[in-house]
């Protein structure tokens, strides 16, 4: 019987009715707020025809226009803040995965927030004052590595503080102190799990119990290779600086969705193209209000996360919606001759071969005008690369794999055991040529 652990009981499982109304009241201070403040937002307010007054409850939300990427670098980078600089305690950055960098502020109380968020992802992992958290997210502009520090510290963990990289000295650090838990990129817990593996050491001669693995799309199966390798709890943490870095949701032990920190964020699914909101369980783009950010507040922000809600009482017997995996940012999807693809769906097929280790590039080129998609898949290190017949015969079954599943051919190119590159962080898995001449 799995246990769990609840850090806010009060907030993470209160009365449906009770929190909208919650949370009606918190949307209208925030949309006020912006108003008043964010002469930017109070335009497309005006231009909409829609006044603070208009808001009085969280039906109302669809009233008020939505927030995008650009607004931010339109306004970078102050001025989007609805703080003076003066209450601004803190500037986080986006890693910048995708254009321009962006920048958020915080507010004291905002950081007091965003520190709860992830104290409540951390406990709900089974963290405690008695563990031992090892941080190798970067430690930054990025929020992965101050945001874990500062939730590990609310709960009265024992930090280390490690950033990420420097991969044997982690694990040297991670057997010899004992470390607990781990929170890191899921591609670079990958590295970690695989290397600890190489270097002969066994996960029953570490401690490690469970892990936090975040800022990045990763699938179940990435999550079963994972286990297997550590034996250890895998969960899944989301969140992002607009809003207020990791901790927006995370899963519980349930492992089946992460619940959203619905008292600090307002959630909504809708279809890209038409801007219209969709059901529970319908996919579609997540976009976020905050709800007691005060140093930038967003109102409808577009994230480009593509997902589905569920609304429901979870048997960890939290009452917060749920999002799913995120399959993919529209950002990162590939149109390859007018079909959609996500990295992530040819992860869950590549990790279904055997062959296949979990290290993966998907390269896009244009030829006599047609997109043409590569998949190159590293090989397992047990595989010998030097039986050409039965590597042609992998890389048909791939091909097909891909074919049925993705409904689209592409090119299936064998690589040799570590001829992928790593990731610290954030791992690169799409090299488009379209667009570079
Ligand atoms: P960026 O990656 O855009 O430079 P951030 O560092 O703020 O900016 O990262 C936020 C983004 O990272 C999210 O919008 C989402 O695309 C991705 N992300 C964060 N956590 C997860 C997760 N658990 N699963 C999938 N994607 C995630
Ligand atoms: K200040
Ligand atoms: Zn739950």
């Amino acid at each position: 019987k799995k246990i769990h652990y609840i850090y806010n009981d009060a907030m993470e499982c209160m009365d449906f009715d009770e929190r909208k109304k919650l949370q009606g009241e918190r949307l209208r201070a925030t949309v006020e707020l912006e108003y008043n403040n964010v002469p930017a937002y109070r335009k497309r307010m005006d231009e909409a025809g829609v006044k603070p007054e208009d808001i009085n409850g969280i039906e109302d939300i669809v009233k008020l226009p939505f927030t995008q990427k650009t607004d931010l670098r339109d306004n970078f980078p102050y001025g989007l803040f609805a703080a003076d600089l003066k209450d601004i305690v803190r500037i986080q950055g986006s890693s910048g995965t995708t254009g321009k960098p962006i920048v958020s502020g915080y507010t004291e109380n905002d950081i007091k927030v965003w520190t709860e968020m992830v104290a409540r992802a951390l406990t709900a992992a089974g963290g405690t004052k008695d563990d031992i958290i090892q941080i190798a997210y970067g430690y930054g502009l990025f929020t992965g590595g101050l945001g874990a520090h500062q939730g590990a510290t609310e709960i009265g963990a024992t930090v280390i503080p490690m950033s990420s990289g420097n991969t044997q000295r982690q694990i040297i650090m991670m057997k010899e102190l004992g470390a607990t838990m781990l929170c890191c990129t899921p591609s670079y817990a990958t590295y970690l799990a695989e290397t600890i593996h190489e270097m002969g050491i066994k996960p029953e001669e570490l401690k490690l119990k469970s892990g936090c693995f975040g800022a990045e799309p990763w699938t179940e199966e990435m999550r079963q290779h994972l286990e297997d390798l550590l034996d250890f709890d895998a969960l899944d943490i989301y969140g992002l600086t607009e809003i207020g870095g990791p901790g927006v949701a995370f899963e519980c032990m349930e492992k089946h969705g992460m619940h959203i920190n619905e008292d600090h964020v307002l959630a909504e699914i809708i279809d890209p193209v038409t801007e219209e909101p969709l059901p529970d369980d319908t996919p579609g783009e997540l976009v976020f209000t905050t709800l007691t950010k005060t140093g930038a507040p967003m109102i409808r922000y577009r994230t480009h996360d593509i997902c589905t809600l569920h609304h429901g009482t979870c048997a960890c017997g939290r009452t917060t919606v749920k999002m799913s995996r995120i399959t993919g940012r529209t950002d990162d999807m590939l149109v390859v001759r007018g079909v959609n693809v996500f990295p992530s769906q040819i992860e869950a097929v590549l990790m279904g071969v055997k062959e296949a280790s979990a290290h993966y590039m998907l390269v896009v080129d244009r030829v006599n005008s047609q997109d043409k998609l590569t998949v190159q898949v590293e090989l397992k290190d047990d595989v010998d690369i030097n039986d050409a017949d039965k590597l042609e015969k992998l890389a048909a079954y791939i091909k097909t794999q891909i074919k049925q599943t993705l409904l689209i051919s592409a090119k299936v190119e064998l690589l040799p055991p570590k001829s992928i590159a790593r990731s610290e962080g954030k791992a690169k898995r799409i090299t488009d040529n379209r667009n570079t001449g």
